[in-house]
C-alpha cells in the first residue's frame, strides 16, 4: 500500500516535469512563428539606426535616409549646447544639453533638412522615403 502510494507521487513528478519540458520547448517554437509571419518585413524597417549623434559640432550621420514613420533621436554628445532645427519648419528643438535628446516622428516622406540654430555651419539631412511596399498611385 505505502509502495503504491510512493510510485503515485513519483508519477505525478514525472508528468509534472515533462509537461514543463513540453512546454518550454513550445514557447521557442511559438515565437519563430511570429517571426515568419507577414507582418517580418515591416519589423525589417523598424530595426533601422535612427539615432544621429552630435559631436565634434557636427551631427553624425549627417544624413540619414529612413522608411516613413521613423522617430530620429538626436543626442548630444559635445559639452556645448545645441539645436536641431528643421530648415522649412516642420520640427524644432529646444537647447540640447549634454547626454540631452530630442526626437522627431517623420510620418510624410520628404527631405528634411536642419541646422543647428546655435552653430548655424551645423547642418544635416534626414530623408525619408516612403515604405510602402507596393506603392499606391497616388
Ligand atoms: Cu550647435
Amino acid at each position: 500500500m505505502k509502495v503504491a502510494l510512493c510510485s503515485l507521487v513519483l508519477e505525478i513528478l514525472f508528468v509534472a516535469v515533462v509537461g514543463q519540458i513540453a512546454r518550454s520547448q513550445d514557447g521557442p517554437g511559438s515565437s519563430v512563428h511570429d517571426m515568419a509571419s507577414p507582418g517580418g518585413a515591416q519589423s525589417k524597417t523598424n530595426s533601422q539606426p535612427s539615432r544621429i549623434t552630435i559631436k565634434d559640432f557636427s551631427f553624425g550621420p549627417a544624413t540619414v535616409t529612413v522608411p516613413t514613420g521613423t522617430k530620429i533621436t538626436w543626442v548630444n554628445k559635445d559639452d556645448e549646447p545645441h539645436k536641431v532645427v528643421s530648415v522649412d519648419e516642420v520640427f524644432k528643438s529646444t537647447a540640447i544639453d549634454t547626454d540631452g535628446e530630442f526626437s522627431f516622428v517623420f510620418n510624410k516622406p520628404g527631405t528634411y533638412k536642419y541646422f543647428c540654430s546655435v552653430h548655424p555651419r551645423m547642418v544635416g539631412t534626414v530623408v525619408v522615403e516612403d515604405s510602402k511596399p507596393n506603392g499606391s498611385m497616388k
